[in-house]
């Protein structure tokens, strides 16, 4: 049997192969995938380790805090800060972004996470996770604002995700595909199980959280009327649904079998392009996606060819399986 490959090992053939993954790089990952490893320990903890509930505050969005957003936060900032490959790091957690102290080196990078992605399904044992996303600090100047965070989707460096599941799985994309490494609990070690991962271009199978339907615009209703209306419909084909409400678990499963993932614009908060952060959530999504042969659209345009005008700023999402993400992004250029 062949010989497991680790995360490190990976890494190191990636950058044997591709020079533009410097070392500075592999480390950041290999930092991220460690912070991601202690965050496991404490969801895995649950109850036993006091981690579930709230924690009695707010974040910047308004959103109540869970205690595991606040400790997901602190490892992933305290695990980061003194390697010398960051400069900065913004997290959807945090009102402004946490500079590397002056007592550390700074690096050429910048990292954005959701720590805890999921939050409504912490305290009820359902899969979880943390996204990230790594951009160059492409103005060479000391110091770092911000400004420097503003960059679309397309410039990401890295990007990926880790669930927790029933398994621990770390998905990763540094440009050049997505690869998933299951954590072997046993060695303490991420293990690649699956390279080279593919999204069917067709599926049978949408996300969305139905329960909104009312408020959604035309476009999205046209797109699932038709989805519902299976076999004897103009789509002539009958359709499942699956809504984890951790967007980490359906891209997973959009990942691992394909679909499609939709959380559009809707009328209850009509001046909000969508409830997902851009920075934190839609663009290392739509990154491992676009990587993976699917698409990543707000409905009427590619998600990483947004430019940010602020990092807290939201996004209508609509993503996975190729065909249908362009039929739904059809329908509301059509609209317009
Ligand atoms: P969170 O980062 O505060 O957990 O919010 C994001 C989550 C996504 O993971 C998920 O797709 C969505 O919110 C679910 O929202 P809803 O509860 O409206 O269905
Ligand atoms: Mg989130």
């Amino acid at each position: 049997m062949a010989q497991p490959v680790s995360l490190t090992r990976y890494l190191v053939e990636q950058h044997r192969k591709h020079g533009h993954i410097t070392s500075e790089l592999r480390l950041l990952i290999e930092v991220v995938a460690r912070a991601c490893k202690r965050i496991a320990i404490s969801v895995n903890k649950g109850a036993l380790g006091e981690v579930l509930g709230s924690a009695g505050s707010e974040n910047v969005q308004g959103e109540v805090q869970k205690k595991l957003d606040i400790i997901s936060n602190e490892v992933l900032i305290e695990a980061n800060e003194w390697g010398g490959h960051l400069a900065a790091m913004a997290s959807e957690e945090m009102d402004s972004i946490h500079v590397v102290p002056n007592r550390y080196p700074q690096g050429e990078f910048l990292l954005l996470f959701d720590p805890l992605d999921g939050s409504s399904n912490i305290d009820v044992n359902v899969s979880i996770g943390t996204i990230f996303s790594v951009l160059r600090k492409v103005n060479n100047q000391r110091g770092v604002s911000e400004e420097d965070f503003l960059q679309p989707g397309k410039q990401q460096a890295a990007a990926g995700y880790c669930v927790y599941g029933p398994q621990t799985t770390l998905v990763l994309t540094v440009g050049d595909g997505v690869a998933m490494f299951t954590l072997d609990r046993e060695t303490g070690s991420f293990v690649l199980t699956d390279e080279d991962v593919s999204i069917p271009e067709d599926t049978k199978e949408f996300a969305i959280n139905m329960s909104n339907m009312r408020h959604w615009a035309p476009p999205v209703t046209r797109y699932i009327d038709e989805c519902l209306a299976g076999k004897e419909g103009s789509r002539g084909k009958d359709f499942n649904m699956r809504w984890v409400a951790s967007m980490v678990a359906d891209v997973h499963r959009i990942l691992t079998r394909g679909g499609v993932f939709l959380y559009p614009w809707d009328r209850r908060e009509p001046n909000k392009p969508g409830k997902l952060r851009l920075m934190y959530e839609a663009n290392p999504m739509a990154f491992l996606i676009e990587q993976a042969g699917g698409a990543a659209t707000n409905g009427e345009r590619r998600i990483m060819d947004i430019v940010p005008t602020a990092l807290h700023e939201r996004v209508a999402v609509m993503l996975g399986s190729k065909n249908e993400v362009e039929r739904v992004t059809r329908y509301h250029v059509e609209a317009q």
